[in-house]
């Protein structure tokens, strides 16, 4: 008898504690908040809106998925009102969640269809904002478009963000629409990187992430974004680039890369629909760093012999450059083709504006310095000779010079310095 009492005591024991655990391990559960509703409104249980499931995932402990299956089949558009909550906690937002909506490649023979289409109705703010605490998260299969603020704003320190598989300035069947002034963005499109405090963002991941084989496949080729149909109000003004890297007040960017999408074309990877186009000003390209230190950031591959190909951008439609760094370093600039087509062997240039502009412009701001350590193509630091039909650049179309590197007040030069403006 006494032998059972100590069992039974230490049985009790151990199933208070599996008790706890699995108590624990329900609470802190992904949860999935599925969209069935496309207005804009705080929204309910019953009426879930993204705003209210980005509200709901926000409260809840731990890592959750926003779907949105509940909205049936064929094409929902979500016409924001103002800015979405910030993001707070680990979510991933899955717009190929929706019923009628396939990832695919980018290319002549895209079978991408995407359903979710978050209209900015011209909100001047930010549609979306990853903020402290969400670390890890992911957005994708979403079209953003018709806004005069930023689609998505990352302005603090967070490790891990995927954004991939989206199109930017593009419905969601990939095209401008009827009358491309409804649809274009006429402020930077993902604005990475704080206004008013230094910021420290490490692995975040624009496009494909070279993993082979995660988010249900090996999928790499369908992660790419595109950006396209920018426009620089000359009323507005400000910087419209594609992706702005600003560390005018700091910014560290570890790990990090942007892969596999296209900048300036359209989903065909033919067609352009330029980037910074209409500008009374230069200020606008594909691929903006200001004040960027970076350790190990890759625009293009890291011809690790996975998804290499999958991981070149093509940049290309830029009214002047393709890639603008200012006082940056640490980057990478490996794989892609800037200027072409997806081909890589027809001319959609760069620097269309008046033809001075190089594709690739490397200067330093004054009282801003970063050591440049900027890689263009190979190098035998960090790739082997194996590695070279991979991560060489096709630079070739364009308006102007292919690269430059000068100092911001060095001159004469032959290429003009964008004037500074605030984003
Ligand atoms: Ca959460
Ligand atoms: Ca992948
Ligand atoms: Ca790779």
């Amino acid at each position: 008898m006494k032998f059972f009492t100590i069992f039974y005591r230490k049985y009790q024991k151990f199933s208070f504690a599996l008790f706890l655990i699995l108590f624990s391990i329900h609470s802190l559960k992904a949860s999935t908040y599925d969209v069935n509703n496309n207005g804009d409104g705080t929204g309910s249980s019953t009426v879930r809106t993204l705003r209210y499931c980005i509200t709901q995932a926000n409260a809840n402990p731990g890592a959750d998925i926003i779907t949105f299956s509940g909205l049936g089949t064929g094409t929902h558009t979500i016409t924001l009102t103002s800015s979405l909550p910030d993001i707070t906690g680990q979510v991933s937002i899955q717009g190929y969640t929706a019923a009628s909506a396939a990832q695919g490649p980018l290319g002549p023979s895209s079978s991408r269809s995407i359903r979710i289409q978050i209209n900015g109705n011209d909100i001047t703010t930010h549609m979306f904002a990853f903020v402290g605490g969400s670390d890890g998260s992911s957005i994708s299969g979403l079209a953003m478009y018709n806004t005069k603020g930023v689609c998505i704003f990352v302005p603090a320190n967070i490790n891990g963000l995927h954004i991939w598989g989206n199109y930017f300035g593009l419905l969601g069947n990939g095209s401008v629409g009827a009358t491309p002034a409804d649809t274009r963005l006429e402020s930077s499109v993902l604005f990475i990187g704080s206004t008013s405090v230094a910021a420290t963002i490490s692995n975040l991941i624009i496009g494909t992430n070279g993993d082979g084989g995660s988010n249900g496949g090996t999928n790499d080729a369908n992660e790419g974004n595109v950006i396209a149909n920018t426009y620089r109000d000359a009323v507005a003004g400000g910087s419209v680039n594609g992706i702005f890297f600003y560390g005018d007040v700091g910014l560290t960017l570890n790990n990090s890369k942007v892969a596999g999408n296209y900048f300036g074309l359209l989903p065909d990877g033919t067609t352009v629909s330029p980037i910074g186009q209409n500008v009374p000003v230069a200020e606008g390209c594909p691929i903006s760093f200001i004040g960027t230190v970076g350790t190990n950031v890759t625009i293009g591959t890291d011809a690790n012999g996975i998804s290499d190909a999958a991981e070149r951008n093509i940049i290309s439609g830029s009214t002047i450059y393709g890639i603008q760094m200012e006082s940056a370093s640490g980057i990478n600039i490996a794989g892609n083709y800037i200027g072409t087509d997806y081909t890589g062997t027809t001319a959609k240039p760069n620097a269309t504006r008046d033809g001075i502009y190089p594709a690739i412009n490397i200067q330093q701001r004054a009282g801003l310095f970063a050591p440049n350590n900027i890689v263009i193509g190979f190098d035998d630091r960090i790739h082997t000779a194996v590695d070279a039909p991979f991560v060489r650049n096709v630079i070739s179309g364009n308006g102007g010079r292919a690269v430059a590197a000068a100092t911001l007040n060095q001159g004469p030069s032959s290429f003009s310095c964008p004037p500074r403006r605030r984003p």
